[in-house]
């Protein structure tokens, strides 16, 4: 069962959540190829063999996605834009490619639902890849270009801006473990990619506010690490991973810089003069998005630093196999607010769970306890008070689940990738219940 939307406050918004290469269809519209399309294309990096070139086709199909989240009762939604489609060589602009988030925007008005932007989601253009992409400096300049373009055709009609969607993910994920495009696992690229995705969002929020933008925010993702056992190796190992995933991005957004646990193997391998960068990366903030979904049990395993390896823990987990814990949502929201943020406004920009298709693909009461418990979470977190404002569930639409292609399904709306025929799920009929 879902709490009741009069058990939140007045205003807060419920949405649901999607990115451009996870639905759109990359191969539609005149979009230039990302790092993703060739990170796809190379054996042995994804799941199924996949990539995202058709997707769910929400290109071709985005108005009855639309349809589904206004009829479901959403307030708003949150979608990103496509670097690659609105610059396909990451530099020169396609006035088609933002046509398409032109017609995307004044549909979601149409039906009172409001736009939540997110700059990146990850599909950098495959030019910009070839230059280095995240491990280049000159990085931070061509995504305030891109921002700015984006602005300036969109800007009037957005409710929110996220520059950054999950940094840890962009950053860490892609250059240290090698799980995302571009696929690399070298610390000296990863480093360089862990500062240079926060200069790159100071750099858009400055210019983004001279041309007067505003409600400026950054989207990151959190991991409750907790000890596998009660060794020394265990607690080392569980605060390296804390200062990686939830201490770095955040400490240095608010001024509070790099962390120690973190810098002590990161820190040779950071561009010189890294420190001069600081305050352009800590710009004042509007808001923060939270993305949670899980916790994750820490052990140790030699090797180079930080080999730190995950276990298997004894909670219930999703389909990816990742523990379910709806407290962490509170707790990190109340440690978000205690440590860092203070009454800054607060949405959790992403939660959800991945189930396989069963016999019958729109069932699925797991999913709807799933999302109750984590509402009653972040009920929980307001009583403490956490400047909390709104909850978006991820994703509208089972898609294109990156390295794990099309296996898991985190959708509200059940997807046929044969007929691309969308079924709303009984989570759907949940939140219609709920809000509609
Ligand atoms: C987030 N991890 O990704 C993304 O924002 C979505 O695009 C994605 O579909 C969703 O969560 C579900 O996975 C993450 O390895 C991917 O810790 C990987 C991790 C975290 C978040």
């Amino acid at each position: 069962m879902l709490p009741q939307r009069s058990d939140f406050p007045e205003g807060f918004v419920f949405g649901a959540a999607t990115a451009a290469y996870q639905i759109e269809g990359s191969a539609f519209g005149g979009a230039g190829p990302s790092h993703w399309d060739t990170f796809a294309a190379t054996p042995g990096n994804i799941a199924d063999h996949s990539s995202g070139a058709r997707a769910c086709e929400h290109y071709r199909l985005w108005e009855a996605d639309l349809d589904l989240m206004r009829d479901a009762g959403f307030d708003a939604y949150r979608f990103s834009t496509s670097w690659a489609r609105v610059m396909p060589d990451g530099r020169i602009l396609n006035p088609e490619g933002l046509d398409f988030y032109d017609r995307l925007l004044d549909g979601m008005l149409a039906r009172g639902l409001k736009p939540f932007l997110t700059l990146y989601h990850w599909d950098l253009p495959a030019a910009l890849a070839d230059r280095g992409g995240w491990a280049n400096r000159d990085i931070a300049a061509w995504f305030a270009d891109y921002a700015r373009a984006v602005h300036a055709r969109l800007g009037d009609r957005l409710a929110s801006t996220a520059t950054l969607n999950e940094p840890w993910c962009i950053a860490w994920l892609s250059h240290f473990l090698g799980h995302h495009a571009p696929g690399l696992c070298d610390i000296r690229a990863a480093a360089r990619a862990m500062h240079h995705v926060l200069l790159a969002h100071g750099t858009a929020m400055q210019a983004l506010r001279a041309e007067g933008a505003r409600d400026l925010g950054i989207v990151l993702n959190f991991e409750t690490a907790h000890p596998a056992d009660d060794s020394p190796e265990a607690m080392a190992s569980t605060a390296r991973q804390d200062a990686i995933y939830n201490q770095w991005f955040i400490r240095a957004l608010t001024g509070q810089g790099y962390p120690d646990a973190a810098l002590e193997g990161i820190g040779p391998h950071l561009p010189a003069g890294w420190q001069a960068d600081m305050a352009t990366i800590a710009a004042p903030l509007d808001w923060l998005g939270v993305n949670y979904y899980t916790r994750k049990l820490h052990g140790h395993a030699p090797g180079l630093w930080p080999n730190d390896e995950a276990s298997d823990g004894p909670l219930p987990k999703t389909q990816m196999g990742w523990e379910i814990r709806p407290e962490g949502l509170s707790e990190f929201l109340t440690r978000l607010a205690r440590d860092h943020v203070g009454n800054l406004p607060v949405y959790v920009t992403e939660n959800g769970m991945a189930l396989e298709a069963g016999a019958d693909i729109a069932e699925d009461a797991t999913r709807v306890a799933f999302i109750g418990a984590h509402l009653r979470a972040a009920r929980a977190a307001l009583d403490q008070g956490v400047n909390l404002r709104g909850f978006f569930y991820w994703s509208l639409l089972d898609n294109y689940e990156w390295a794990f292609g099309y296996g898991p399904r985190f959708g509200l709306v059940h997807v046929d990738y044969k007929t691309m025929k969308r079924t709303p799920k009984s989570s759907w009929h949940a939140f219609r219940a709920m809000l509609g």
